[in-house]
């Protein structure tokens, strides 16, 4: 049978999953304004940053250093003083191994600086919590009382790697006991900072809502310095409207692609794509890379649609030839709404190859072919699955199911709009997709399907990590659910370690991969926040993309 005749045959039985509109159209998009831009914001801002410079070079105490550093991370600030933090960490680090600071018997200030120091990527040793351990070998029990030490040593044990048993150990200790304390209910102010760690480590979380969240803190905290609180609300005032802009423009783009309008049943995201990508990188010199990237979300939340939802298997079968070809003379055979969606992705993919050879005289469509030639074969897999009722193990699942989440064809996208220049050593490793994008897949992942394959099973789709594992050994669902968010505390533990081994990417592009893994756990947090959306989370982006700090 001729292909054409098959795929545009209008009385095919075709899965809906029922999305609901975007909230936010375009008009209102365009309509957003923001009065925190210009010269006297700038100036203000300039004032601010020069008087936290010079705090930051009058602190000598080494508790108090880490401190200021630790509340500029939390603020969202931190991303000015890069080099000050850098020095002030120097120090700390070198101090340390000609003094006996970690003798200090003081849990909160050794996790503090054990955090930190591994944050940056020095390396330390678990062991500097031994002298909290008792004979016995456990942590001391009067340690409990201690709720500001417990949460230091909790945040802290988030930066282990695999077979690091003390830290394991403080993390379940330290849990255990803030558990109780939130029970307790007795200071509220601090028992509402424990939930919300414990709810999700700081290490774990999407850096701009959590200093959204930490600002409101902030203020009512008692030591809280008003130059501080003052510098952080301006700033994000100022990087609110950086935002807007590179929002405004790629729904100007969303609109022209008419791949809402023509392919109604796929998800219509464009500030949900965007918002992952504000997750992902969101200090404002780095506009290029949220637009871009933002694009490049779309066209996956569409195709992903194509593959889940609408398409017939002998369709996908033609698209996924017609990608791997890379032709546009090969459309003729595809249906028309692939003919849109295929254009689409290859104006896309032109585009930003000229950006880059423009600039740097280097020619990548071969690589950026590849990530959506594998993304889309990984597409296939799970769409022949589906249709032969076929449910591998979790292992086979994982093995494609980290591909077909689409964080490779993310990250290998986002590694040139943040590199210049872009290095063949780079390249090589890229193609084998190195451990970092491996382990930030594997999270995406695994959270995406905590978050989405319930409905996702309801309208018809793969079994998704939890029905294979159900499937494969007879546990239940809930206990499913916990077996994979062990695998997702296991997973971070690789990305601990890889992290910070030698390779030939730069900080900011580790960095992104982080943050990918990240805003998966916020967008996934309460359901779905990406596609079916959900009212906790739809308030916050809101509130984080469109209102300033009064
Ligand atoms: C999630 O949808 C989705 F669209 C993704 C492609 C995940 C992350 C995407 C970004 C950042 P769904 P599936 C655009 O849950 O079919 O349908 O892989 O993905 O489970
Ligand atoms: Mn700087
Ligand atoms: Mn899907
Ligand atoms: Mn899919
Ligand atoms: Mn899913």
């Amino acid at each position: 049978m001729p292909a054409n005749k098959v795929s545009n045959s209008p009385d095919i039985l075709r899965r809906s999953a029922n999305y609901q509109p975007s909230i936010w159209n375009h008009d209102y998009i365009e309509s957003l304004t923001n009065e925190y831009v210009g010269e006297t914001c700038t100036r203000q801002i300039n004032m601010l940053k020069e008087q936290v410079r010079m705090m930051l070079h009058k602190v000598v105490d080494p508790l108090e250093q880490l401190e200021l550093i630790e509340i500029l991370q939390r603020l969202g600030l931190s991303y000015h003083f890069e080099e000050e933090m850098k020095r002030i960490l120097d120090g700390v680090y070198n101090n340390d191994h000609s003094g006996d600071t970690w003798k200090v018997e003081n849990l909160y200030a050794t996790a503090l600086k054990f955090r930190l120091l591994r944050q940056h990527g020095y390396s330390v040793s678990q062991e500097v919590f031994n002298s909290f351990k008792d004979e016995r070998g456990s942590f001391k029990a009067c340690l409990c009382e201690d709720t500001k030490g417990m949460l230091s040593l909790y945040e802290a044990s988030f930066f282990l790697i695999e077979g690091e048993n003390i830290l394991e150990e403080a993390r379940d200790f330290s849990t255990k006991h803030l558990e109780e304390y939130v029970k307790q209910n007795k200071e509220k102010n601090l028992a509402a900072i424990v939930s919300h760690s414990l709810e999700l480590p700081l290490h774990w979380r999407m850096l701009r809502l959590e200093a959204r969240w930490f600002i409101d803190i902030y203020r009512h905290n008692q030591d809280m310095n008003p130059i501080l609180l003052e510098f952080a609300e301006l700033d994000f005032n100022i990087v609110q409207p950086a935002h807007q802009a590179d929002l405004k423009q790629v729904s100007s783009w969303w609109k022209s692609t008419g791949l809402a309008e023509n392919l109604s049943f796929a998800r219509d995201r464009l500030v949900e794509n965007f918002f992952w990508t504000v997750g992902v990188i969101f200090q404002p010199q780095f506009g290029y890379c949220r637009r871009m990237s933002t694009k490049v979300n779309a066209l996956i939340t569409t195709i992903d649609d194509v593959y889940d939802v609408y398409g017939t298997l002998d369709e996908l079968e033609l698209f996924t030839d017609v990608v791997e070809r890379w032709d546009i003379n090969a459309m003729d055979q595809l249906p028309d709404y692939m003919k849109i969606c295929f254009l689409a992705l290859h104006n896309f993919v032109n585009e930003m190859a000229l950006d880059t050879v423009k600039e740097q005289r280097f020619h990548i469509i071969e690589y950026l072919k590849k990530a959506w030639v594998d993304l889309c074969r990984s597409y296939l897999l799970e769409a022949k699955w589906y249709y032969n009722r076929y449910t591998p193990s979790l292992q086979e699942y994982i093995e494609n199911a980290w591909i077909s989440i689409a964080a490779p064809t993310i990250l290998v996208h986002a590694y040139f709009f943040v590199t210049n220049p872009i290095t063949k050593e780079a390249l090589d490793c890229l193609e084998e997709y190195p451990n970092i994008i491996r382990w930030s897949a594997i999270i995406l992942r695994l959270a995406d399907d905590l978050g989405t394959s319930m409905d996702e099973l309801k309208r018809g789709d793969v079994p998704k990590a939890i029905q294979c594992y159900m499937n494969e050994t007879g546990a239940s669902e809930e206990d499913a659910r916990e077996y994979i968010k062990y695998l997702i505390s296991a997973t971070w533990k690789k990305m601990n370690q890889d992290r910070v081994a030698s390779s030939p990417f730069s900080q900011i592009f580790i960095e992104i991969a982080l943050n990918l893994a990240r805003m998966a756990q916020c967008m996934y947090q309460h359901g779905d926040g990406h596609g079916a959306g959900n009212h906790k989370l739809r308030t916050e982006y809101c509130h984080y993309l469109f209102s300033p700090f009064p």
